[in-house]
């Protein structure tokens, strides 16, 4: 079976399970087709969705000091690499690179994320791994002089379950041993802002969330009715998550491969959590797989830290 035929069952296997369980659940990771990777980089430029543009900022003011903890000729190794325009403000800063080393699931856009910052900075060694990093993969060798350190921004980590989150503290705890990792996180505010975050007025996370349902009708003949199902977003102040869902508008049925799934009015399949942090609740957590806390770079509002986080050796 080839590669896109065996991601496409995988896909089907996925929804069935999630269908058939309550409450019903599905990985983010299923959002994350061609349209929706379009889509997600369009709320990435929206008013509401804070995240980007604050550790953008962060990135553009202390650039230099994130790769100054980094130190000389660092492997940097960037997890879950995508377009590649936030490691621009860290090579730009480190001391003669050894590499930079992205690891992406998605080959064809690593590649040419490659290629453009190739010809921005040419004479970085630049080896792609094209890998799902949460799996067991493998890197180049480490660089006999600097250290191996890692990079994994966008508050990504949000959307692990808290199992994931620790299972990525202990991979990286050992990959990176003797360098570190440079973390993104939003952090806990007002859920006024999460809210609108989250529920933008131009409608594209909506958007974004119900091409999970378009998705499985193009790729896997799913058959529903679209308009019945609207997009749902809030804050699980406890949980200190916002959930995304898909709401079922009315009582409806939902077929796969000729399996009928019932939903009711109010029924829900839940697509996402996106964790919001305090620093030193996340420190903590990292501090469980052994990692020591390091500097901390935050935006005057306290929406979102840059954390470096030591890996011993
Ligand atoms: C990719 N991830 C960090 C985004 C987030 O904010 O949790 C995904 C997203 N979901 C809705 N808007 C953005």
């Amino acid at each position: 079976m080839n590669q896109a035929a065996s991601a496409k069952q995988r896909f089907a296997s996925d929804l069935h399970l999630a269908l058939s369980q309550r409450p019903r659940s599905v990985a983010p990771k299923y959002f994350y087709d061609e349209i929706g990777s379009q889509l997600f980089e369009q709320i990435c430029e929206l008013p509401e969705y804070y995240p980007t543009r604050t550790e953008l900022a962060l990135l553009r003011a202390h650039g230099a000091e994130m790769a100054a903890c980094m130190g000389p000729h660092a492997q940097l190794v960037e997890y879950g690499a995508g377009a590649l325009r936030k490691v621009r403000h860290l090579i730009a800063h480190l001391d003669e690179p050894h590499a930079f080393v992205p690891v992406d699931i998605s080959g064809a856009h690593l590649l040419s994320a490659c290629a453009e910052l190739q010809q921005a900075y040419p004479a970085l060694a630049i080896k792609p791994v094209v890998a799902d990093f949460t799996q067991p993969h493998d890197l180049p060798p480490r660089p006999a002089r600097g250290r191996r350190v890692g990079f994994f921004p966008g508050s990504s980590i949000g959307n692990f379950s808290p199992a994931e989150t620790q299972a990525f503290f202990q991979m990286t705890a050992q990959e990176l041993r003797g360098g570190g990792l440079l973390i993104g996180i939003d952090l806990i505010k007002d859920p006024a802002v999460l809210h609108a975050a989250y529920n933008d007025a131009a409608g594209v996370t909506a958007a974004f969330n119900l091409n999970l349902l378009a998705r499985a009708r193009r790729e896997l003949g799913a058959e529903f009715d679209p308009a019945g199902f609207e997009h749902s977003a809030f804050y699980n102040a406890p949980q200190q998550r916002i959930e995304m869902h898909l709401l079922s508008l009315r009582e409806q049925r939902f077929r796969l491969d000729g399996v009928d799934y019932e939903f009711a009015a109010g029924e829900t399949l839940h697509t996402e959590n996106s964790h919001k942090y305090s620093i030193a609740g996340f420190q903590a957590q990292a501090a469980r797989a052994g990692f020591r806390a390091g500097p901390v770079w935050t935006d005057a509002r306290g929406w979102f830290s840059l954390l470096w986080l030591e890996a011993p050796a």
